[in-house]
């Protein structure tokens, strides 16, 4: 819940006088600047962030809290990548350790929930070349022939870039076909931090900052809307993590096309960057907060519980979050593989409401597109 006295308590103390004017700034709705951002990077501390952030959040979406019953197919776990803080990436030196789910695979995932009352699925995992722009056509018709109702959110920048070169296809052309194949919106993937001094280190011969945009941008004429993320706590500075909200706010201005922000804390788990340390949840929180109060033009930012582990997931709520994902079901490896704690991430229903309601928020399911399905505030569960 607001407090607003803390609210009053910052604008009313001695803090450093530029802190108080990114307050006085945010509390009066505007807009701080890439200065401003980097400066709460780098002074201000974690109380203020959360005041700062919470108010921000409860004008946008008072006390909800999201989530929503989903599932996920990873179709490979190979790739032609070798990004540096992927468990998949070795992965194509070891095969024998590697899945490729051929589409009638992925449609028995698909018919597992048939009957279930299940909103979304999402999809993407690493980038072959079998799984080419014919290919995802083909699994997007099929899933929407079998389950019309079901929102195929699926695949990043990173898949399209490489399947419509390889195609021959521009992004415009590419993304209209996807559409009348099925595809409803695509994750916030690949995006990992934007400027090219770390992304050309961590992620380099992917799409670059511009292209992962730009197929935003073209998915955004069309109408249509998307996720964005930020692969953070590694080896950049903070004021890479600025540019990256930044060109994020900059597109966002130009489209209103993103639903949501998910921050996604580097894992060290099983990868080319093992060395390097993960960051603190003070850190976490803090990144959250600033998130929540530079990304002025975004409606919801996402706490991505199945990577974050529960109870970080339920502090974020009080940092500018009003968002954890969905049930997921055990149905993706990307983060147990990295070293998550969720080594078996599934939630059902009642325990995703309870982990909200524990915080004093109010628990609605949502649709993809973020309308309410169901307001599960005066909902009592039977006890088993
Ligand atoms: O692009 C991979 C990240 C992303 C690691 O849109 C890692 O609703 C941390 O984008 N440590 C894929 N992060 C997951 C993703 C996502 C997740 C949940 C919801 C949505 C959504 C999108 O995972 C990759 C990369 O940035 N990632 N390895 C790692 N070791
Ligand atoms: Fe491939 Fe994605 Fe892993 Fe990079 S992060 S190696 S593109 S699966």
């Amino acid at each position: 819940m607001s407090d607003h006295s803390s609210l009053q308590t910052i604008l009313a103390s001695n803090i450093d006088a530029d802190l108080k004017k990114i307050a006085e700034k945010v509390v009066a709705g505007e807009r701080i600047t890439f200065d401003e951002g980097v400066l709460l990077y780098e002074k201000a501390e974690l109380g203020y962030l959360g005041t700062l952030a919470n108010f921000v959040k409860e004008k946008k979406s008072g006390d909800k809290v999201y989530f929503n019953r989903n599932f996920h197919i990873e179709p490979t776990n190979v790739c032609v990548y070798t990004c540096a803080f992927c468990a998949y990436s070795r992965l194509i030196k070891q095969r024998e350790e590697g899945w490729e789910m051929s589409i009638e695979q992925m449609m028995d995932i698909v018919k597992k929930y048939d009957g279930k009352e299940v909103t979304e699925v999402h999809i993407t995992g690493g980038v072959v070349p079998k799984q080419d722009y014919a290919f995802y056509q083909e699994l997007f018709r099929n899933i929407k022939a079998h389950r019309p109702d079901l929102h195929v959110k699926a695949l990043t920048p990173v898949e399209y870039h490489y399947i419509f070169k390889k195609a021959k296809v521009t992004y415009e052309e590419g993304m209209k076909t996807m559409r009348a194949a099925g595809l409803d919106s695509m994750p916030g993937g690949g995006a990992e931090i934007f400027h090219p001094e770390i992304r050309d280190e961590i992620a380099g011969g992917k799409c670059t900052a511009d292209e992962w945009l730009a197929i935003h941008e073209v998915w955004h004429n069309m109408g249509m809307h998307s996720n964005a993320t930020m692969l953070y706590g590694h080896i950049e500075k903070f004021w890479h993590r600025v540019d990256h909200l930044e060109r994020l706010r900059q597109l966002q201005d130009k489209t209103k096309g993103f639903n949501c922000f998910i921050p996604l804390k580097f894992r060290n788990g099983n990868n080319q960057m093992s060395h390097v340390a993960e960051v603190s949840v003070i850190e976490d929180l803090r990144n959250y907060a600033i998130s929540r109060i530079y990304l002025d033009n975004f409606n919801h930012i996402k706490a991505y519980w199945a990577m974050i582990g529960r109870s970080t997931a339920q502090l974020s709520l009080n940092f500018g979050v009003d968002d954890i994902d969905g049930t997921i079901d055990d149905t993706t490896k990307i983060y147990s593989m990295a070293g998550a704690e969720e080594q078996t991430p599934k939630l059902s229903t009642q325990q995703l409401v309870e982990l909200i309601k524990q915080t004093g928020h109010r628990p609605i399911e949502r649709s993809t597109l973020y309308d309410a399905v169901k307001d599960y505030s005066e909902v009592e569960f039977e006890t088993v």
